[in-house]
């Protein structure tokens, strides 16, 4: 099966619940789709997220540049991983290149578990399983009244909720963290993500309020490859720090385990560069007894973990799921991966039309 055509096509959906973090804020929810065409029936589809409504053209013209020079090759997802990577490392496979790296290589998983006749999980090893999922829209930085109400909506179906944290005093955090816990089912975990907001000595005073409210885990306190940072303050944390979202590759998921940086990782399969990256880095999780989470992209992610041996908690976020024929179904606080062939990827054409840039 061979690489014929690429399209990327950008939308923009309105958020129903925009998520206002104490790293920026995210108001509209910006993907572009991509479909990579073959000789025979089979689409591979996926989508990355471009965060800022400004980078949209940019990944579209990065998408179908890097995809329209692999025409003619077979749907082979880990040595295509390699040839685009090989052939792009002078400019740098980070960052934007690496999400349109990451693009191409999920669409070509997704061809490749099409071609096979199989869900995705199977064609990487796994197993159909149960997978807990939090509930990760919406709870951004609006005080504890609205917090406490939303948190008790998001609760509803899901095994845990998230909440974003960086206001400014150390009390409003604290204010808010108790709201959302009396508002949510007792015992459910509560997580919190301060989006690499806080500087070393403000994570310090932050931490030493927080640490024993029970939260199930605190994620990006400080700058993301602050690793020396992150190593301290795991030694005087008791809460559980997560980190990972931002590796853009698993060599960074491998510095991050062998510093002790995070006690919980949750590479982003577009920020790493891929399916392909990411089970690595999630194979290093499972060699070095480290739990894995997901973040966003709650369908193809789905596949991933139920592939890995130490998968934890699945990020849910519904902001895709407008444009997807089938979004990834939650119910009470479990998720499955999708069962016919591929990664569960397909549009709803009119609703593309309607929100196309
Ligand atoms: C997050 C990431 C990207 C956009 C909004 C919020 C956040 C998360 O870090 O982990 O959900
Ligand atoms: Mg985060």
């Amino acid at each position: 099966m061979k690489i014929r055509r690429i399209s990327a096509r950008p939308v923009s959906i309105p958020m129903n619940r925009p998520v206002i973090t104490g790293g920026g804020a995210v108001e509209e929810a910006v993907f572009v789709l991509i479909d990579v065409g073959t000789d025979s029936e089979i689409v591979g589809r996926s989508y990355v997220f471009a965060v800022s409504p400004l980078l949209a053209k940019e990944l579209v013209a990065l998408i179908e540049g890097i995809g329209g020079r692999l025409t003619g090759e077979d749907i082979a997802p880990r040595a295509l991983h390699e040839k685009m990577w090989k052939s792009l490392r002078l400019a740098g496979v980070e960052g934007f290149i690496g999400w349109a790296i990451a693009g191409l290589d999920m669409a070509h998983w997704d061809a490749f578990a099409k071609q096979a006749g199989m869900p995705l999980y199977r064609v990487l090893g796994g197993q159909s399983r149960e997978i807990d999922a939090y509930n990760s829209n919406g709870l951004g930085l609006i005080g504890p009244e609205a917090a406490a109400k939303e948190a008790a909506e998001l609760a509803k179906g899901f095994g845990a909720v998230k909440l974003r944290l960086g206001y400014a005093d150390v009390e409003d955090d604290c204010e808010v963290i108790e709201a959302v816990m009396d508002a949510v089912p007792p015992e459910m975990p509560v997580m919190c993500d301060y989006n690499q907001c806080l500087t070393r000595s403000d994570a310090k005073v932050r931490m030493a309020a927080i640490d024993d409210m029970g939260l199930a885990w605190i994620e990006e306190p400080l700058a993301h490859d602050d690793v020396d940072g992150y190593a301290s303050l795991c030694a005087y944390t008791e809460t559980p720090v997560q980190l990972g979202e931002n590796a853009r590759s698993p060599a960074e998921i491998a510095r991050l385990i062998a510093a002790e940086a995070a006690d919980l990782l949750m590479p982003d399969v577009a920020k790493i560069g891929g399916v392909t990256p990411w089970m690595n880095a999630a194979d290093q999780c499972a060699a070095s007894h480290v739990r894995l989470s997901t973040h966003l992209f709650p369908e193809i992610s789905a596949h991933m973990m139920a592939a890995s041996p130490t998968a934890h908690w699945l990020e849910y976020v519904d902001w895709a799921e407008a444009v997807l024929a089938e979004p990834l179904k939650v119910e009470k606080g479990k998720t499955r991966p999708s069962e016919t062939p591929g990664a569960g990827i397909d549009w709803n054409e009119d609703a593309i039309a309607k929100f196309a840039i």
